[in-house]
This record gives structure tokens, sequence and C-alpha cells, in this order.
């Protein structure tokens, strides 16, 4: 690539994170030249507007593609499965946010402060990882590098923005419901999420655990690059409208201090850090939500191990765990 404008399509532009990527390519001033936002049949000459010019929605059909030369898709991993490959065939190259080809080898899995190396190597396809995993490795890459990670032991607090703008409307809807004596309406989610916690994202796997879970686990190996990075996730749907929030141990090669992994992640690109206990300072997804950094704190020694971290991570699902993320690989691909 290395031209003055681009030739964009948005595959799912009407949904939470194709509207969050047109707000994003419009504030980094990403060179937009013809733009096509694709959706379902269900949002056909609806209107989008980017940076105050209107769009018509079109329908998403395999000739969609023509003339197309870079293509953001959030549109689910089975529109992923079918258009993708046209996408390719076309001559674009597809920045893709659905799980659908994250874990494929000839796929790069990429997140740009951790692996952008692996960015050159694509055939057509840039996989952008699970966004539980991208706030992950953002804040501890830095650690891995420095003394090796063998382990992490983590527990996520996840936004309901993360499975799609009709759950973001449900828990609104649930919420009203609820203060005002109303019978609450289950439809998206399998249960109430207004005022409760729902220990299940995505589909159980003859292992006990959740594919949300098992994507936090291989993710993590494949952006590393190392499969010998042990992961034990629980993702929770927390009542929480945006940011994913993250309880994460790690157990490292090295003894590393709390104080050196302050000062490693105080100069980590991507990461800011909130953390003074005696000022009751530490990330909070209320704060982080529309906003792009990955917030950490609670920095501190796991008192149960003798070469142990544990930390607080907090980023914005919808910027960081998917559109700018997105945004940062197709910039690094024009340059
Ligand atoms: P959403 O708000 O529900 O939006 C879904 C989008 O997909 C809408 O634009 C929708 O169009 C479109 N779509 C659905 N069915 C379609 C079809 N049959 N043909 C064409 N377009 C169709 O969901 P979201 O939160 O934006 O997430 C979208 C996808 O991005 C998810 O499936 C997930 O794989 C991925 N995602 C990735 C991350 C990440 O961590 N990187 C985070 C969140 C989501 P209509 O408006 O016309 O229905
Ligand atoms: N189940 O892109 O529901 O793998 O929060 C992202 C978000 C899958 C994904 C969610 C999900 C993905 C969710």
């Amino acid at each position: 690539m290395g031209r003055d404008k681009y030739y964009l399509a948005i595959m799912g532009a009407t949904g939470a994170v194709g509207n969050c990527m047109l707000k994003i390519l419009e504030e980094r001033n990403f060179p937009v030249g013809n733009l096509k936002l694709l959706a379902s049949e269900r949002s056909v000459g609806k209107k989008l507007s980017f940076k105050g010019k209107e769009y018509t929605v079109e329908e998403l059909k395999e000739n969609s593609f023509k003339g197309v030369e870079l293509v953001l898709s959030s549109a689910g991993a089975s529109r992923s499965k079918q258009f993708v490959p046209h996408a390719v065939k076309a001559g674009a190259v597809v920045i893709d946010n659905t799980s659908f080809f994250r874990m494929d080898p000839v796929v790069p899995l990429v997140v740009p402060e951790v692996n952008p190396q692996d960015i050159k190597k694509h055939k057509g396809i840039i996989a952008n990882p699970n966004c539980s995993t991208i706030q992950m490795v953002v804040a501890l890459a830095p650690i891995h590098r420095k003394v090796g990670i063998k382990r992490i032991v983590v527990s996520t607090y996840q936004s309901v923005s993360g499975a799609g703008q009709a759950h973001i409307n449900e828990l609104c809807s649930q919420t009203k419901q609820w203060v005002n004596g109303e019978k609450v309406e289950v439809a998206q989610f399998p249960f109430q999420i207004a005022f409760n916690l729902i220990p299940q994202i995505d589909v159980f796997l003859d292992n006990g655990y959740t594919k949300e879970e098992m994507k936090m686990v291989n993710e993590t190996r494949k952006i590393f690059g190392d499969t010998s990075i042990q992961v034990n996730a629980t993702c929770v749907r927390v009542p929480v409208f945006y940011a994913h929030s993250e309880s994460v141990t790690v157990e490292t090669k090295e003894k590393i201090s709390p104080q050196e992994v302050r000062e490693l992640l105080s100069i980590a690109p991507g990461v800011v850090i909130i953390d003074d206990p005696s000022k009751q300072k530490y990330p909070m997804p209320f704060d982080a939500g529309g906003t792009d950094p990955v917030y950490v704190g609670r920095i501190r020694d796991d008192v149960s191990s003798s070469s142990g971290i544990s930390m607080w991570i907090v980023a914005d699902n919808l910027r960081k765990g998917a559109a700018l993320n997105a945004v940062q690989i197709a910039e690094e691909l024009i340059k």
C-alpha cells in the first residue's frame, strides 16, 4: 500500500463496533477515499454520516467488493466466513474483527503494541483478537518481554456492549423496567443482566470452559508466539455498558517487583497507569468508556506465590478491544 486515499468498506457498519469504527476513522483522520457501508438487508437505505457527509447503507453481498482496497469487518463470524474470501478475491486486504479466522495459521493475529511485525505476513486477511485478549496482552507484553510469563489466571468483568447494540439496549430497558417495578423482559442475554452477573460468555465447550475463555487461552499464545504460556480464564458478563475489566495474576519466570512493573508499564505504548491506593485511585470502567488507553492499577505482589504479580486492567472494549485496534492495524498497513 502507501497511497493518499483508500477505497474502504465496512462490513457491519450499523453495529456497535461498526459505528465505533466510523468515529475512530474520523478522529484519526484515516485517509478514506470512497467509503462503502455494508450491513444486512434490514439496514438497506439507512444513512450514516462520516466527516459531515451522508452515506447510504448497502446490503452485504458477495459482489460488494469491486475496487475496494481495505475492508474492516465486524458483521459476525458467519458473515466473515461467507464474505471475506470474496473481498480477498476482489483484491482487498481484510481486517477481520470476528473470531472466524483468528486461529487460522496463515492469518496473523495482531495487536500493534505487541506483535506489529506479524502484519506483513498477511495473505489478504489480518485478524483482530478478542476484546478481552487485546487489553490483557497490551498490559502483559512488557512484563513477558522482561522476565517471561509462565502462567496467567484471569477473571473478566465484561460489559454488555461486547455483545452488540441489541444487548446495550437490553441492559437499558431492563434497568428501567426493574426500577419501575415492571416485568423485566429477557430477550438477548440468556438471563436478566440488570442487577445480575452471568458467568457465561459464548457457548460451553467439552472441557467445561466457555469458548470466550478458550479464546483468551489460545489467542494469548498466538499473539505472544509462545505456546508454553498457561492461561486460565473465567469470563463474566456484568451490568456495565462500556469497558471490560480484568483481575489478572501472572506467575513470572524471574521475580519482578510491583515497582518494576510500574516502571515498565509507565513507558509501555497504549498503557496508562492509575495506581495510588492511598488516594483511592484505580481504573474503573465508567471512566475508561469512550477513551483509547488500556488502564492498569492495583499492581501488587501475589501474596500466595514467590514470583507472582496481580493487577487490574480496564479498557473500552469497543475501542481498544475492537475498532481502535483494527484501525491501528490499518494505519500500520498503509505506512
Ligand atoms: P452488533 O451491534 O450486533 O452489529 C452487528 C452488525 O453485523 C450490524 O451491522 C448488522 O447489520 C451486521 N449483520 C448482522 N447480520 C448480518 C447479515 N446477515 N448480513 C450482513 N450484515 C449483518 O454487533 P457488534 O458488537 O458490532 O459486533 C459485530 C461483530 O464484531 C461480532 O459478531 C463479533 O464477531 C465482532 N466483535 C469483535 C470484538 C473484538 O473483540 N474484536 C468485539 C466485539 C465484537 P444490521 O444492523 O443490518 O443488522
Ligand atoms: N461472544 O469477537 O459477547 O470473539 O462479548 C466478542 C465479544 C465474542 C469475539 C461478547 C463474544 C467476541 C463477545
